[in-house]
């Protein structure tokens, strides 16, 4: 039974999605990707309609559900990044010996997803591309953890975000061209589904320090989900650690739910354990969870601002509740 929760909006004057949030100098920063409308917006199955052209940083004074939210403006443009192509989605930052590194899907000028890395002195940016890619990059929304003073990147994306495309980190097609439900390399039914990746970053944060490996979410049996289950992974990875354990966490796309399995490994596998957020207004779903001053936050987004336009997403944010053996209460997604 899904609990209804106060939600609070958080940049009403603004459409922003995807967010991504940490808390640096004992502040919360949120990473959000920046939604936009004009005459090149087309609503389709590839994601063409979210157009993001920049990034912005916000930041919260105190209690995410009260305190005052700045936005500290734009921070990194597409324009500036040397192989861009379009499409700047979900990002992530991490901080490193004072330095703070942005991870950003964009597709380059063969419409293909690859992952830019961007440099900034300060939680609040700017943020200065690197010239290339990461080698061997692909796919989208990026999510980084730090475990133990290394940092291990979470990322993949179907349909549009253009994971099916790919097999051992080999693309076996276009994913320019295969980037709908119509892919012929998304598995069907009882097949099992495709995972997430996650990967360890080298010392300089610049580039992968091993071959990306597959999250593999896990029934209580052992058994893979399967293509066909609501539960499986889609897109928006979002791992942390409480109480010694690794909660990988994530949108299932097409059945709209935010959910999450447990695991006592960064790599996984992960044992599936149910939903933290029911659907909400707009199609996708997408959010980031952290503790801050002893209590945990869901930050996610919807499109009851703007009507419903899944391409026009707001900012919110709402408690979460951990029952005593780990496992989190499920949030009803639809607010009166
Ligand atoms: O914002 C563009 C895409 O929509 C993101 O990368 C996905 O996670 C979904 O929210």
């Amino acid at each position: 039974m899904a609990k209804k929760v106060e939600k609070r909006y958080l940049l009403p004057a603004d459409y922003m999605a995807d967010p991504s949030v940490h808390v640096f100098n004992g502040k919360i920063y949120i990473y959000p990707s920046h939604d936009w409308e004009d005459e090149s917006n087309v609503e389709d199955d590839s994601g063409d309609q979210y157009i993001m052209k920049d990034y912005h940083v916000l930041s919260i004074d105190g209690d995410p559900m009260t305190g005052t939210v700045t936005d500290h403006g734009k921070v990194l443009d597409l324009e500036d990044i040397a192989w861009h192509g379009r499409q700047l989605w979900d990002c992530d930052v991490q901080e490193k010996d004072g330095k703070y590194y942005m991870y950003f899907p964009m597709k380059d000028k063969n419409e293909v997803f690859r992952h830019g890395v961007a440099i900034a002195d300060n939680p609040a940016g700017p943020f200065i591309p690197q010239p290339e890619p990461v080698h061997g990059s692909y796919s989208i929304d990026m999510a980084v953890l730090k475990d133990n003073g290394e940092y291990y990147m979470y990322f993949g994306g179907l349909w549009g975000g253009q994971l099916q495309s790919y097999r051992d980190n080999i693309g076996i097609e276009d994913p320019a061209v295969n980037n709908t439900p119509d892919s012929p390399n998304l598995p069907h039914g009882d097949q099992p589904a495709i995972p997430s990746r996650v990967v360890k970053l080298s010392p300089d944060m610049l580039q992968y320090a091993e071959e990306p490996k597959p999250v593999v979410v896990v029934d209580e049996d052992g058994k893979p989900l399967t293509a066909d289950d609501p539960h499986r992974f889609f897109e928006a990875s979002w791992t942390f650690k409480k109480d010694g354990k690794y909660y990988f966490t994530y949108s299932t796309g097409d059945s709209h739910l935010l959910c999450y399995a447990i695991g006592d490994n960064i790599y996984g596998p992960f044992t599936y354990k149910g939903v933290i957020l029911t659907p909400v207004v707009g199609w996708t779903t997408h959010h980031a969870i952290i503790e801050f001053e002893g209590k945990w936050y869901l930050f996610h987004h919807d499109s009851k601002p703007s009507g419903g336009k899944s391409w026009l997403r707001s900012l919110k944010v709402c408690e979460l509740t951990f029952n005593e053996d780990g496992t989190i209460e499920t949030i009803e997604g639809i607010d009166e």
